[in-house]
């Protein structure tokens, strides 16, 4: 903390965004009288460089919302009804201890934990609340909802979750930006993208919507949702014919090429062309520019992110385009390879953080909650175990952001399930709530923080008092495991103690506290020289791991689930992408921030409208066989012919009809890692 030098009652405290993010910024808070008045970029992160996005420079006005909630709530109304009465903190964690325990007694997998990346925090996140439920032997949650196709990709591919450093974007010539709108949702990688362009870089983006990004890039490929493992092995095919390859790479740090080329092979530019939905003179001019790049003559990088995963296909995608740069050699330029996560790259002490040995021998089962719906809807049976009986949320808000709503809402509404909500407000899923318990903001609490955009470490420390009775997640799974009676010493582990051993010595903490961040000692060009932490420390083309598990080895083009078809009784693809100034449905009932974005929208082709006799501004009618939603029409050039983008996530209580666009999403799962499939959704739209 330092004092302010405008005035001497005003002080700097140093944190961390919390969002669910690739840029994870370090802020400045400055308060006065214990109040926080304002909240900034730290300019001396240079990843953060002293700017924050819109959203989160407006964090005062989230903390301090007139609705936060501040006092534990008890439901008075019917399920759903949203009706509650304050209590104490006592009655609430005293009642809820003795349901939760009465459900245990007979099988604690009927208890089921649901959180994701409210915060990313990794104490707020999974420490005490992993250690309450492990204790507890409550079923494990698959947190797959984001990122598992494409992480199953990269591990089967490069190893891990790694890749290039963001800061070494600035120095590319040739920056492929695929299935990422990053001026909205990576910010501060644009910085780094940017400064490219003006040094002389082509930029080439990726993306069925012709997106803010799209704009600001010297060419955009407005492929169909799902194609993108057709349109990399095109241009596998195209580096293969004109031999604008890095033998040398290819044969000393890769495995599986002769197999990967045959396939390659099959794909000539005209039948990707088809299959994406695009000229084929687009792909050979992309192959071109690639292949130029070819054996170093000039640093080619692919910022991927994970709006291209969302598909049936997505880690097969994924795999396909991790593995381009192996081709061409470009990992051999620092400011060549690709960039999906740096996730992997931090030492963070799981183990020790979530005490999975408090399971003591027991293998509860895990749910995936991209199934959400369907398994709040399932009954006892051999092949499940016991239906779900209680459900503690937090850090998530999955009426809103899980797919197929209907599903959910019908689970969420069984009178005979018991739902406890940690939360910061009345979101759609706290409607559902039996109780509600008010949960510390980032500006309340102590958390660190790794990034899957940057590899530096960051500390938040607090910087006002809890709001109200608010408490942070920790403390509320503290006092619970009290009052369950378990008296292991890992639950008094404070969260600062928390925050100290999170990377046990890999950080020097003492840094961490006078600075607010640390960058981690990895390589400049990781893969220059092979070293991927694959079973075979190559780049697998081939992988023997999935091999085993009776799949294609080698990765392919994959069809999305409900593949584009003009002829079905549901002819348009549906995307649902982040709006820029929501975080998922997080910041949605910012009032400020609301009127930017003004309501829900389905952008449309000119064509696809005219077809159906809408114009912009008209209410329409969105539906497939899974329900129906309702919003207004805008015919924009942001949308391609035959796909409509509805961007999201809003909470359904400001929609029009009480939905938002995953009414409209299924719970089909990805090729690998049961990811969710949102941008693989077919529907028909009406005035
Ligand atoms: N402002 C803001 N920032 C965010 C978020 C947010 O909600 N708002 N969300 C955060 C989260 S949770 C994450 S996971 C990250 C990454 O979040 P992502 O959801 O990956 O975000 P975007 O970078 O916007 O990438 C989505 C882009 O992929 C495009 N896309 C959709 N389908 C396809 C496809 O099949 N192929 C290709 N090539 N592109 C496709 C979309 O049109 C969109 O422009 O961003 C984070 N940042
Ligand atoms: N249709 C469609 N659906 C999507 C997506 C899409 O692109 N399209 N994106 C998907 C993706 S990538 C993701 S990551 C998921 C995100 O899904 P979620 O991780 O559920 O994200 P949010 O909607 O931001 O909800 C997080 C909630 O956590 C709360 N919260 C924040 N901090 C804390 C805290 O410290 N304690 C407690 N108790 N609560 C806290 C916030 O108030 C917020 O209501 O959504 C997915 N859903
Ligand atoms: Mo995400």
């Amino acid at each position: 903390m330092t004092h302010s030098p405008n005035s001497p009652t005003s002080t700097q405290v140093l944190g961390a965004c919390p969002h669910d993010c690739p840029d994870t910024c370090s802020l400045l808070t400055t308060v006065e009288r214990g109040i926080a008045i304002k909240v900034q970029g730290n300019p001396a992160h240079p990843h953060t460089d002293g700017a924050l996005c819109t959203k989160v420079s407006r964090y005062t006005e989230r903390t301090y919302h007139p609705e936060r909630v501040v006092q534990p709530l008890k439901r008075v109304g019917s399920k759903g009804s949203g009706q509650f009465e304050p209590v104490s903190w006592d009655a609430a964690l005293s009642d809820i201890a003795t349901r939760l325990a009465a459900i245990a007694a007979r099988n604690p997998q009927a208890i089921l934990p649901y959180s994701y990346a409210g915060t990313m925090g990794l104490v707020q996140g999974e420490s005490i609340a992993a250690r309450f439920f492990h204790k507890l032997g409550a079923s494990l949650l698959n947190r797959t909802i984001c990122a598992a196709a494409g992480g199953e990709g990269l591990v089967h591919t490069l190893g891990g979750k790694l890749g290039m450093r963001v800061e070494f974007f600035a120095q590319s010539k040739l920056i492929l930006i695929w299935g990422s709108n990053s001026i909205s949702s990576n910010l501060h990688f644009w910085r780094y993208a940017n400064q490219a362009k003006r040094n002389g870089a082509k930029l080439i983006c990726i993306d069925p919507r012709k997106s803010e990004t799209a704009d600001k890039c010297h060419e955009h490929i407005a492929l169909l949702p799902g194609t993108d493992g057709a349109l990399a092995l095109a241009l596998m095919h195209e580096l293969i014919t004109h031999d604008w390859l890095d033998h040398d790479y290819l044969a000393r740090y890769t495995l599986g090429w002769q197999a990967m080329r045959e396939r390659a092979l099959q794909w000539p530019p005209e039948r990707a062309a088809l299959v994406c939905g695009i000229e084929t003179e687009q792909i050979r001019a992309l192959a071109l520019a690639y292949g130029a790049c070819a054996n170093n003559q000039q640093p080619a990088a692919i910022r991927m992110n994970y709006g291209l995963q969302r598909v049936h296909g997505g880690a097969n995608a994924v795999r396909l385009i991790a593995a381009l740069p192996a081709l061409i050699g470009a990992w051999r330029n620092r400011a060549g390879g690709v960039l999906l996560s740096s996730s992997g790259s931090f030492p963070v002490q799981q183990n020790w953080l979530q005490q999975s040995e408090l399971l003591a021998g027991r293998a509860p089962r895990a749910i995936n909650m991209s199934t959400l719906g369907d398994d709040l809807l399932r009954p006892c049976s051999a092949e499940f175990g016991p239906a779900i009986e209680a459900l503690v949320v937090y850090n998530s808000n999955p009426l809103a952001v899980a797919p197929e709503s209907a599903k959910v809402q019908q689970g969420l509404a069984r009178e005979d399930l018991f739902t406890v909500v940690l939360e910061h407000f009345q979101t759609d899923t706290a409607d559902y709530a039996d109780y509600i318990l008010p949960a510390t903001t980032q500006l309340e609490h102590w958390d660190i923080h790794r990034s899957y955009g940057h590899t530096d470490v960051l500390l938040n420390r607090p910087a006002i008092a809890p709001l109200g009775q608010a408490k942070p997640n920790t403390q509320i799974f503290r006092e619970l495991a009290q009052r369950m009676g378990f008296t292991d010493g890992c639950f008094d582990d404070s969260d600062e103690t928390l925050c100290r051993q999170a990377f046990g010595t890999g950080i020097d903490f003492e840094v961490l506290l006078a600075k607010g961040f640390v960058t981690l000692p990895t390589p400049d060009a990781p893969f220059a020289e092979g070293n991927f932490p694959t079973p075979s420390g190559r780049c697998e083309f081939f992988s023997e791991r999935l091999a085993q598990l009776g799949l294609d080895g080698l990765a392919d083009h994959v069809p999305n689930h409900e593949a584009f078809n003009s002829c079905s009784s549901y002819p348009l693809a549906m995307i649902s992408p982040p709006a820029r100034n929501f975080l998922n449905s997080s910041f949605v009932n910012v009032k400020s921030l609301r009127d930017i974005e003004g309501e829900p929208l389905l952008e449309m082709h000119a064509a696809d409208a005219a077809a159906r006799g809408i114009a912009s501004g008209d209410t329409v009618c969105v539906f497939n066989a899974r329900g129906t939603h309702h919003c207004k029409a805008h015919i924009s050039a942001r949308a391609r012919l035959g796909v409509v983008n509805g961007l999201g996530v809003w909470w359904r209580k400001f929609g029009l009809d009480g939905t938002n666009v995953n009414q409209l999403t299924s719970q089909k799962l990805t090729d690998l890692g049961g990811g969710p499939t949102f941008y693989d959704c077919l529907v028909e739209v009406r005035k």
